[in-house]
């Protein structure tokens, strides 16, 4: 097939740029989405269609997105940097709206930030339906900006603006499902069949009761079961989250299509990091818990080849929430080059980091990092302590059970990390169970992070233990690779907020207890050191700036697990050992001191770098490894 499309749109000079991407992606793309939809004639037109539309997005970028693009494209390992840190917020409950965030910008650059996500903006489900829109989840539109929060013309400002402070918007974009009042759903309640193509509809529960037999549940207390009946159409849909969240059917080519313009669309808008919301969703297949499907695969390197081509300065972030065995792939192959999304959560390094802080033992953390493979060039980890969402311990699964040497000890050691940050009276946390009735199943846990690190005054001096747990627990994700992600409120150590409660279109899902309103009062008085906000925020700051100095906490970095001699203990070494560059981190989990022995950990690292005691010691990098030791046991 011939893929000379026409690139008379474009200016002389953005032709040879866009024939040098088509000629690298083109036939890949087309290969990838032949192999789900199939090689048919229908096939041919409506490819054609999606790569003319997608010309004409790139073709309509502004001049400030395409010196963007130019930029990344020459350095496209930007967010590799080991300054990159992110920070993530809802637009209201940091600042009103799009137009506060704005004004919100100095308070990010001195925490030194360089990647804001901001919780959905898009248009979402109608609140004076029911109340409900999953915090924004629920999509209404694509192409609008929820009028609670601002205009299009307000979120052109604030792009502009973070631009301007080095600061890149990240956006929820989610891809598997949308809201039951989005003009497609509206379409297909009222009777139209291309539209009712566009979802997963069934007359009756024949099917639905077959695939539930293998089907998880997200949601089992407030939204049990994934498929709902809805009483205009008088049928069963598919809606693995909330009933009023439609999962959309990517077996209809003109679904993804329809995605990934949107998707431009929005980029042209200057959002830079798009955070696909539920990629393990996308494809359905009975007899599987219609998770992490091959085709779900395809279509997102399908949507990486697409955004490369037109907007190559952005970049995709992976919501993948799965066993660890199963998130690598969403970040590609290093074996064989393959590429999918440039980044993404790692859930179980955060929910492992929680089981080690409750069980004072490193063991379960240290599988995981094992278990964490090197990434393909451009990738990398975006590493968090807390998130707007549960902390799932169900990914732990498979680690829990080798560790504690069968299945049933496994379960019980992740119920105890739940029952340890919800009810147990002699822990220190103060944090809920999430969506569970059943005592005996394991499923989340909510709370901010300084509750769960015990933190429950201001008092800085009374806290001090817990103010060290939660700077722990951030040192972990500055320093393991990646991204790290402060959650609004926990730089100043905001504890929960258990408003909720009171509100019924939130009380039954206990998320909301971590998701507060920005305390500005003790953003006001950071300069009382007394305060529990003034001590956490400077020593965050701290260990930010450690970070930027340091090029072995690059996102791509090599990173080894080193035997401590305590399994309280957690080490690793970033860096090259070689080139003398790395560090070595130490973090102590248990409530103790504890002396690890410098001359085994100097022992280890002869091992890994291969060098022989006898030429270590004639070029005295025993002393140099020593005081890297000792420098970063110093930081944190
Ligand atoms: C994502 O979540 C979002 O982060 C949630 O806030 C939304 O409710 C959800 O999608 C629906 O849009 O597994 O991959 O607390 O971890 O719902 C999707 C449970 C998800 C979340 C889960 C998650």
């Amino acid at each position: 097939m011939n893929h000379s499309f026409s690139l008379a749109r474009f200016s002389e000079s953005r032709q040879i740029d866009m024939q040098r991407r088509l000629d690298q992606r083109i036939t890949g793309l087309r290969q990838k989405l032949s192999s789900v939809y199939g090689e048919t004639a229908q096939f041919d037109a409506w490819f054609e269609g999606l790569i003319d539309n997608v010309l004409e997005l790139a073709s309509q970028r502004s001049d400030a997105l395409l010196a963007l693009d130019s930029q990344r494209v020459e350095n496209p390992d930007w967010f590799l940097h080991q300054n990159m840190v992110g920070y993530c917020a809802y637009v209201d409950r940091f600042a009103d709206n799009l137009q506060g965030v704005k004004q919100r910008i100095p308070h990010l650059t001195q925490l030194g930030v360089r990647y804001l996500h901001l919780l959905p903006f898009f248009r979402a489900r109608d609140l004076t339906i029911d109340g409900e829109n999953d915090g924004g989840f629920a999509v209404a539109s694509f192409d609008e900006i929820e009028p609670r929060l601002g205009t299009h013309a307000d979120l052109l400002t604030l792009t502009e603006a973070l631009r301007a402070a080095n600061i890149s918007l990240c956006a929820d974009f989610v891809l598997n499902h949308v809201a039951d009042d989005h003009p497609w759903a509206l379409a297909a309640q009222q009777g139209q069949q291309a539209y009712q193509e566009f979802f997963h509809i069934f007359p009756d529960r024949d099917r639905p009761d077959q695939y539930e037999q293998s089907l998880g549940q997200v949601f089992p207390q407030a939204a049990p079961g994934n498929f709902s009946y809805d009483s205009r159409l008088e049928k069963w849909v598919w809606t693995t989250f909330y009933p009023y969240q439609w999962d959309l059917n990517y077996t209809n080519p003109v679904v993804f299509s329809e995605i990934a313009l949107a998707l431009l669309r929005m980029a042209n808008s200057g959002i830079e990091v798009f955070r696909l919301d539920s990629t393990a969703f996308l494809w359905k297949r009975m007899g599987t818990n219609c998770m992490n499907q091959p085709e779900a695969h395809i279509l997102l390197q399908a949507i990486r080849d697409i955004v490369t081509i037109a907007a190559p300065g952005v970049i995709l972030k992976a919501e993948a929430i799965v066993p660890t065995a199963d998130l690598p792939a969403y970040l590609g192959d290093a074996s064989t080059g393959l590429q999918e999304c440039h980044i993404a959560y790692h859930s179980s390094l955060m929910a492992s980091s929680w089981v080690a802080l409750s069980e004072q033992k490193v063991d379960l953390l240290q599988a995981v990092m094992r278990a964490t493979p090197v990434l393909p060039a451009q990738a990398s980890w975006l590493n968090y302590v807390r998130c707007h969402d549960d902390i799932g311990w169900n990914v732990l699964r498979a680690e829990a059970n080798a560790c504690a040497g069968s299945e049933k000890q496994g379960l019980e050691r992740l119920q105890h990390a739940s029952e340890f940050y919800t009810s147990d009276a002699s822990s220190f946390a103060d944090g809920e169970r999430f969506q569970a009735s059943d005592p005996h199943t394991v499923h989340g846990t909510v709370g901010m992070a300084a509750s769960l690190c015990g933190i429950r005054t201001e008092d800085a001096q009374l806290e001090e233990k817990g103010i060290q747990r939660l700077m722990l627990m951030y040192g972990l994700a500055m320093s393991f690779g990646g991204i790290p992600l402060i959650y609004m409120g926990d730089e100043i150590a905001q504890t929960n907020d258990r408003s909720y409660c009171e509100d019924p279109a939130r009380s039954f899902d206990g998320r909301w207890m971590q998701r507060p309103t920005l305390n500005t009062e003790a953003l006001a008085s950071l300069s009382n050191k007394n305060k529990v906000a003034s001590v956490v925020h400077h020593r965050l700051c701290h260990l930010i700036h450690q970070r930027q100095q340091l090029p072995a906490f690059a996102a791509q970095r090599a990173r080894q697990v080193m035997e401590t001699g305590s399994d309280k203990i957690l080490g690793f070494v970033r860096g090259a050992l070689l080139e003398r560059d790395h560090v070595v981190c130490l973090f102590n989990f248990s409530s103790e001191d504890v002396t690890v022995s410098g001359s085994a950990l100097v022992q280890q690292l002869n091992v890994m770098s291969g060098v022989t005691a006898s030429s270590q010691d004639h070029n005295g990098s025993r002393a140099e490894w020593l005081e890297s030791i000792h420098n970063y046991v110093d930081v944190l």
